[in-house]
């Protein structure tokens, strides 16, 4: 069984983490909730919903596929006629949303790894299930790659992508974060995850995120962002921009390292522009950052301008 409020707190602990994870774990959840509902009302069922969605929401504030997974789950819910229409459709949403979110990964790997050649040489950031999929899919095809993983402080999750890749075969270097500079020059591509993507086509992502990309810049290494459609935020639309989470200064420093008049900032994402991002990989194809916002309009269809969707 998994509750609302159960979800949100290993989301926001981040023993559930990952933009993806997160936005299949709020759907299950409510998709749960639906199925479990105690209730004989349909409006005590839309308001319990709307509740359950704002907790899940609260739990990060930065994916937008959290925001994008519970729109779709409860989308029209409140246009059905009785308790048990409303319920049914919540659950059907849910299970849809994480059939399409686990189909996006897939195809994200397939048209990826056509973008790396035998003998290239790959970095990656953090931990993300989008970017692994494709440096594991080329590798799966028989392409010999070599790959660069950063450690990713201060939450480490460097070391979940290094373990999973040595797991696949793959060749695999993990390096501190400083030493991305130093190690781009021997690198041929970059492959990064999302957490969100703006209509301006700039990525948010793991902090140091930023950092690859001006040194990818700066050495003439392509850099790629593997992102499922559903990391495309409707608010940027509007001017909205991003919430960049910030976490507990104790996941930078263990108690009493640092004078009491020390202040610590932890920022969790950065954005990197448009400009430094050669394409955006998704599970409707590779494109340029600047198609986000034409492929987000017609995505959301016409209600958009009015904002219906809001
Ligand atoms: P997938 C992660 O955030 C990383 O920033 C990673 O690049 C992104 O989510 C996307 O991950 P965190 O939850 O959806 O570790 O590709 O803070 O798995």
């Amino acid at each position: 069984m998994t509750s609302i409020e159960g979800t949100a707190e290993s989301i926001r602990s981040m023993e559930i983490r990952g933009a993806g994870r997160i936005a299949r774990a709020g759907a299950a959840a409510l998709g749960n909730f639906a199925d479990t509902y105690a209730g004989g009302s349909l409006e005590g069922f839309l308001a319990d919903l709307e509740k359950a969605s704002q907790t899940l929401l609260a739990s990060r504030p930065t994916a937008v596929s959290l925001w994008n997974g519970v729109r779709a789950t409860t989308r029209g819910a409140g246009d059905a006629s009785s308790l048990d229409e409303a319920r049914a459709l919540v659950s059907d949403n849910a299970r849809a949303f994480c059939a399409r979110s686990e189909r996006a990964v897939e195809e994200i790997a397939r048209i990826g790894a056509r973008r790396i050649q035998d003998g290239d040489t790959i970095m990656t950031h953090c931990n993300s299930s989008a970017a692994l999929g494709v440096i594991k899919e080329a590798h799966r095809q028989g392409k010999d790659i070599k790959v660069y993983a950063t450690e990713s402080r201060p939450w480490r999750q460097g070391i979940l992508t290094v373990n999973d890749l040595a797991d696949a075969g793959v060749d695999i270097t993990l390096i501190i974060d400083s030493a991305v500079r130093a190690v781009m020059k021997r690198t041929d591509k970059v492959f990064v995850g999302a957490d969100t993507v703006t209509s301006q086509g700039a990525l948010i992502n793991k902090v140091g995120t930023s950092q690859l990309a001006l040194a990818a810049h700066e050495a003439r290494v392509q850099f790629y962002a593997c992102a499922e459609t559903y990391k495309f935020s409707p608010m940027t639309l509007f001017g909205d921009t991003v919430t960049i989470e910030e976490r507990d200064v104790s996941e930078v420093i263990r108690p009493g390292e640092v004078r009491g008049s020390v202040k610590i900032f932890n920022p969790v994402f950065d954005s990197t522009p448009a400009s430094y991002i050669d394409a955006i990989i998704t599970e409707l194809g590779m494109m340029s950052p600047g198609s986000v916002y034409g492929v987000m309009v017609k995505q959301l269809g016409d209600g958009i301008f009015n904002q219906e969707l809001f």
